[in-house]
C-alpha cells in the first residue's frame, strides 16, 4: 500500500523555499536528512516538488536506468547550459548532442589514454612541487594551488592549451567568473523566474562572466587551428577531426566550443576538491598520512621520479582517494527523474518527471550499508572488504551512461598529485583549521591554509 512522502514543515503558498539557505543548500539538505530515517523526503522549492533519497535500497531504484534518467530541467543544470550549453554534462539524454560527443570523446578516456597523458600530467605535478619548495616554512593556500594544477591540466592535455596558473599570484579570472556564474545558476534554481528578472545588476554581472568564459574558451580554439596547440588526438583534436560512428558527422562548432568550456569546468573542480579533502583528511589522521608516507618513500625513494607505472602499483593512495570520495564527495548531489509513473521501495509514488536528488552525503554514510559511518577508514577499500558493500552506496562518480567519463583521469592525476607532494612534504596545522565547506554545485574546504615544509633526508 502507497505511503506518503514526509516533509518538513513548511508555509502555505511559499513551501519550503524561504527556509532553504542562500548558502550551502546541498548541506542543509543533508542536515534535514536526519529528521527522515526512512531514507527519503520531499519538499516545494520555489514551485517545484522535489524529492530527496539517501537510503541505498531507494537509491539502487533510481539508478536503474530502465526506470529512471539523468535530469537537467529544472535543476541548476538547466541553467548552467547559458554557458555549457549541450556540452555533454549538461545535454538532455534526448539531445543527439549527447551520443555524439559520448562516442567521439570515449577514446580519449582509455586507460591507453592516461598513459599518453602522463608526461604533461607530470609537469604541471612539478610545477606545484616548485611552487611549494619556494614556500618554505610559510603557509599556503591549499585549494587554491590544487585548482592551479587541476586547470592547467586538462587544459595542456586536453587543449594543448597553457593557463601558467603557477606564475600568478593572483587566480585566472576565468576561474573567478566560473565561481560567480554557478554560484548564480544555483540561486536561479531556487528562485522564482520573476525574482531572477528583478536582479538586474545581477544579470548584467552574469553574462559578463559568460562572455569572459567564451572568450577564453575561443581563444584556445584559434589557437589550435591556428596549428600552436600540441597533440592531434587530444580532446579537442578529436572533437575537431573524428566523426561518430554512428551517424557519421562531426561535432558542430558551437558544440564544440561548449564542450570546450564543459571540460574545463567539469575537468578541475572536482579533482580539486578531492585533493583539497584528501589533505585535510590526512591531517586529520596521522596514522594514514604514515601508511602514505609509508608507500610513496617504498616506490619512490629519494628524488625518484614516478612514471605511470609506479602510479599504477600504488594501494594506499588509491584507497585514501576512495574514502576521500566517500565522506566528501565533491558532487554532493545528482539529479534523477522517473521515465513513467512508478513506485519505489514498493509504497513511495513518484510521477513521471518528478525532480528526484540523490543527496550524496547521507547516501555515503548510509548505517545500512557503512559501518562507523563517519570514521576515515581507508580499509574499507581492501578487496576483500570492498566485496561486501552495498552496490549502490557509493556514487561519488554519478551513474549509469550519464556517470563521470574523466573518472580515471581524475584518479590517475589525484594520485600522482598526492605522490609527489608526499615524497617532498610535510604539513603543519598552524591555524587549527576548521572545515568550512563552500558549495557552488560542487563543493570544497573554504580558506584551507597549511605550512608547508620540505621533508629532511632520512627522517
Ligand atoms: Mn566528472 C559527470 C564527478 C572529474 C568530466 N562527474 C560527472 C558526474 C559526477 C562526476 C558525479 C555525474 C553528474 C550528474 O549525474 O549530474 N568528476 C566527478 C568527480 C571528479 C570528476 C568526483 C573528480 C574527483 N569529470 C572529472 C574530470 C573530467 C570530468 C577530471 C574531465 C576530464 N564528468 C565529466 C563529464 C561529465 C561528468 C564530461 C558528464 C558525462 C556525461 O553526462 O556524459
Amino acid at each position: 500500500s502507497l505511503r506518503p512522502i514526509r516533509s518538513p514543515r513548511g508555509i502555505p503558498l511559499l513551501g519550503h523555499t524561504p527556509q532553504i539557505p542562500g548558502t550551502n543548500p546541498v548541506e542543509y539538505f543533508g542536515e534535514l536528512s536526519e529528521q527522515f530515517p526512512e531514507g527519503i523526503y520531499g519538499m516545494d522549492i520555489a514551485g517545484i516538488e522535489q524529492v530527496f533519497v539517501y537510503d541505498p535500497d531507494l537509491v539502487a531504484e533510481v539508478c536503474d536506468e530502465t526506470r529512471f534518467f539523468k535530469q537537467i530541467e529544472k535543476t541548476p543544470l538547466a541553467h548552467v547550459r547559458d554557458y555549457a550549453g549541450a556540452g555533454l554534462f549538461t545535454a538532455h539524454q534526448h539531445e543527439e548532442e549527447w551520443g555524439m560527443a559520448h562516442r567521439v570523446l570515449m577514446p580519449a578516456f582509455s586507460q591507453r589514454a592516461m598513459k599518453a597523458y602522463y608526461g604533461q600530467m607530470l609537469e604541471i605535478a612539478q610545477n606545484l612541487v616548485g611552487k611549494w619548495e619556494s614556500r618554505e616554512g610559510q603557509p599556503v593556500n591549499i585549494t587554491d594551488d590544487y585548482t592551479r594544477l587541476t586547470l592547467d591540466t586538462i587544459a595542456l592535455t586536453g587543449f594543448g592549451y597553457r593557463f601558467g596558473s603557477f606564475a600568478e599570484e593572483e587566480l585566472h579570472p576565468f576561474l573567478n567568473a566560473l565561481l560567480e556564474s554557478l554560484v548564480e545558476s544555483l540561486r536561479r534554481s531556487q528562485e522564482l523566474p520573476m525574482m531572477t528578472k528583478l536582479r538586474k545588476a545581477d544579470d548584467k554581472k552574469y553574462r559578463a562572466n559568460i562572455q569572459q568564459m567564451q572568450d577564453l574558451v575561443e581563444s584556445v580554439i584559434k589557437e589550435r587551428r591556428q596549428g600552436k596547440g600540441t597533440g592531434e588526438d587530444d580532446l579537442l583534436g578529436l572533437m575537431l577531426e573524428a566523426t561518430d560512428p554512428e551517424t557519421g558527422k562531426s561535432l558542430d562548432d558551437d558544440n564544440v566550443r561548449d564542450q570546450v568550456l564543459t571540460f574545463l569546468i567539469a575537468g578541475h573542480e572536482t579533482t580539486s576538491g578531492l585533493l583539497s579533502f584528501a589533505t585535510y583528511s590526512l591531517m586529520r589522521n596521522p596514522h594514514i598520512l604514515a601508511q602514505a608516507y609509508a608507500e610513496v618513500d617504498r616506490l619512490m625513494p629519494g628524488d625518484t621520479v614516478p612514471d605511470y607505472d609506479t602510479i599504477m602499483q600504488m594501494d594506499v593512495i588509491p584507497r585514501i582517494l576512495e574514502e576521500t570520495l566517500r565522506l566528501w564527495a565533491p558532487i554532493p548531489m545528482i539529479g534523477k527523474s522517473p521515465l513513467e509513473d512508478t513506485v519505489i521501495g514498493g509504497c513511495y509514488e513518484l510521477k513521471k518527471g518528478a525532480r528526484v536528488n540523490i543527496i550524496e552525503g547521507p547516501l555515503h554514510t548510509h548505517p545500512k550499508a557503512w559501518e562507523r559511518p563517519q570514521e576515515f577508514d581507508i580499509n574499507r577499500w581492501l578487496p576483500e572488504n570492498r566485496v561486501n558493500h552495498h552496490p549502490h552506496a557509493y556514487k561519488p562518480f554519478g551513474n549509469g551512461v550519464r556517470a563521470c567519463i574523466g573518472r580515471q583521469f581524475a584518479l590517475t592525476e589525484a594520485r600522482l598529485a598526492l605522490a609527489l607532494v608526499l615524497q617532498k612534504f610535510k604539513f603543519s596545522d598552524m591555524t587549527d583549521y576548521k572545515m568550512d565547506v563552500k558549495e557552488a554545485l560542487t563543493r570544497k574546504p573554504g580558506g584551507f591554509e597549511l605550512n608547508v615544509r620540505t621533508r629532511q633526508e632520512h627522517e
